[in-house]
């Protein structure tokens, strides 16, 4: 299973029972649920606790895209780690010293993955991390972090991102649907899950939808594969 469904709760909506309720339809069909700012910085740790406890998927990823000071960024670690996800997104360009190894250690010590974002996959994103992408990837090998987000929307980057961290880092790839990519691509490319939101969270039925983008996943996959 390669899918990974962003929940950002959209404005007006009470975003625990939101999440709850797609948590719930979803009936814990993908690999895992990315909850983020959208949801934490309205509904606080508590609100997170909530929702996570209703998951019952492998992966329980909390997007907080920290960038800061290590101690900083291991505090707020600390207080979501306390929620019961399982996984955390942090910055690469914050870099190792003073920053991410402080980070990494906590994370071992609360049994939480790290993944680290080393390129993005919005338009303006391009213009800047080509700059540092090798950079980038290379702290991502240094911090010996789980995983890195590359972006579904630039197919190559996900290509030469793999080609550069082989096969002991996962690739998580965000960008399809909403953002233009189409299921498959990214996987193709190399990555290990596409993490989806609004393309399945905004459907009419979004169990359908999760069934649409895993069929097309497989298809687009065994063609590029040539299975
Ligand atoms: P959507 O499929 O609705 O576009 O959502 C994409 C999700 O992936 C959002 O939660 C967003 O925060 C995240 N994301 C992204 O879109 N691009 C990135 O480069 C990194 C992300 O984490």
């Amino acid at each position: 299973m390669s899918l990974i469904v962003a929940l950002d709760p959209p404005e007006g909506v009470e975003g625990v029972r939101w999440c709850i309720s797609l948590i719930d339809r979803l009936d814990n069909v993908p690999a895992g649920f990315k909850v983020g700012l959208p949801l934490i910085v309205r509904e606080g740790v508590k609100g997170l606790r909530e929702v996570v406890s209703v998951m019952n998927t492998e992966l329980v990823i909390a997007d907080l895209k920290l960038a800061d000071i290590g101690y900083v960024m291991s505090l707020v670690t600390r207080a979501v780690a306390e929620a019961g996800v399982n996984t955390v997104i942090a910055h690469a360009f914050t870099g190792t010293e003073g920053a991410l190894e402080e980070l990494l250690r906590v994370c071992n010590e609360l049994g939480i993955k790290l993944v680290l974002v080393a390129f993005m996959s919005h338009l303006g994103a391009a213009k800047v991390m080509k700059k540092v992408f090798m950079d980038l990837l290379d702290v991502v090998k240094e911090i010996n972090a789980w995983g890195a987000v590359l972006p579904a929307t630039i197919p190559e980057v996900v290509r030469e991102g793999r080609r550069y961290l082989g096969t002991a880092f996962k690739i998580l790839s965000p960008g399809v649907g909403a953002q233009g990519a189409e299921p498959g691509d990214a996987l193709c490319a190399g990555a290990d899950y596409e993490i989806i939101g609004r393309l399945i969270t905004r459907a009419e039925n979004p169990l359908e939808a999760t069934f649409n983008v895993i069929r097309k996943q497989g298809e687009r996959v065994r063609a590029c594969r040539g299975t």
